[in-house]
């Protein structure tokens, strides 16, 4: 049964540690590979800011034969009401779902499946107070986005499909929940018929990257390379805090993609973490770090 709730209240994420191959990610275009190091220090503050902001954290284990595994946004959904594996649009991350697919069963009770040949990335997934929005992209097609709307009123949410402008990678790349009433969004995406009641806030032409930003509990990450965006969303309020994405933007990321963030309901986390979880990880030769 879908709760009421505020929808950037989380206590719970997965992130994945990133695996030396990740140099390799894929990208739109060459801008240069990002280093290793580069990325695990932007991922460690990134971590580090989940913990800062209230959320238990669970880290997974690298995999090197998935360099863009890091994005672990892209291969699930996960809510309080249960977890969605998706099958992303891009032919050599599909096979990050089964990676990820065990541990999402053992904490989750309800655990569905996009139905086959849709394709859904979770990047092009945003969760609004007003609905989940999903977005068309070279990504998502229009059977995943039905299917992932199926799947969504399957666990008693209700979902709406949208345009993400050509060119742009995802939904959220381009536009990012700031609060119940308002999105932040690029000038090509703040107009779309889905945010017609939203507040919105623009980001400035040039900063456009800035559109992705991570609303947590009370705070807003968002990328320290922009700001004037950083300036708008301070003067308006928001507690921001800052963090580095140089070396993921070279492979096409940005904030929201390095996690699966959920509100767990209960407060029982040995239901989801000691047991079962520890379970999990010692039948795989290892365990998750906290
Ligand atoms: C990709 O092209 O799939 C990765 N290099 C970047 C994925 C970023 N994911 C996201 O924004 N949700």
């Amino acid at each position: 049964m879908w709760q009421p709730r505020s929808v950037y209240r989380f206590n719970s994420a997965i992130v994945r540690e990133p695996c030396i191959s990740v140099l390799n990610g894929v990208r739109a275009n060459d801008q240069g590979s990002p280093t290793y190091e580069g990325v695990k220090a932007e991922h460690d503050a990134y971590v580090a800011a989940l913990r800062n902001a209230g959320v238990e954290v669970t880290v997974l284990p690298a995999l090197e034969t998935f360099p863009d595994s890091i994005f672990v946004e892209d291969p699930a959904l996960v809510f309080s009401e249960g977890a969605i594996l998706l099958r992303p649009g891009t032919p050599t991350r599909i096979d990050e779902t089964a990676e990820i697919a065990p541990i999402l069963r053992e904490m989750f009770e309800t655990v569905l499946e996009l139905p086959s040949p849709g394709k859904a990335d979770g990047g092009d997934v945003m969760y609004t107070a007003k609905g989940i929005l999903i977005g068309l992209s070279a990504r998502t097609d229009q059977a995943g986005a039905e299917g992932l709307v199926a799947c969504i009123e399957q666990l008693g949410g209700n979902a709406q499909i949208a345009e993400t402008p050509n060119g742009v990678l995802h939904f959220k790349t381009a536009s990012s929940l700031l609060d119940d009433e308002t999105v932040i969004a690029t000038a090509a995406l703040a107009n779309a018929a889905v945010f017609n009641h939203f507040h919105k806030m623009i980001v400035p032409k040039g900063e456009e990257p800035a559109a992705n930003v991570l609303r947590v509990n009370d705070i807003v990450m968002v990328s320290e390379g922009y700001p004037r965006t950083i300036e708008m969303l301070d003067k308006a309020g928001y507690k921001v805090v800052l963090l580095k994405t140089a070396e993921i933007e070279k492979i096409d990321a940005g904030l929201s993609c390095m996690s699966l963030r959920w509100y767990r309901e209960g407060n029982s986390p040995s239901r989801y973490r000691s047991s079962p979880v520890s379970a999990f990880w010692s039948s795989h030769g290892g365990q998750p770090s906290e």
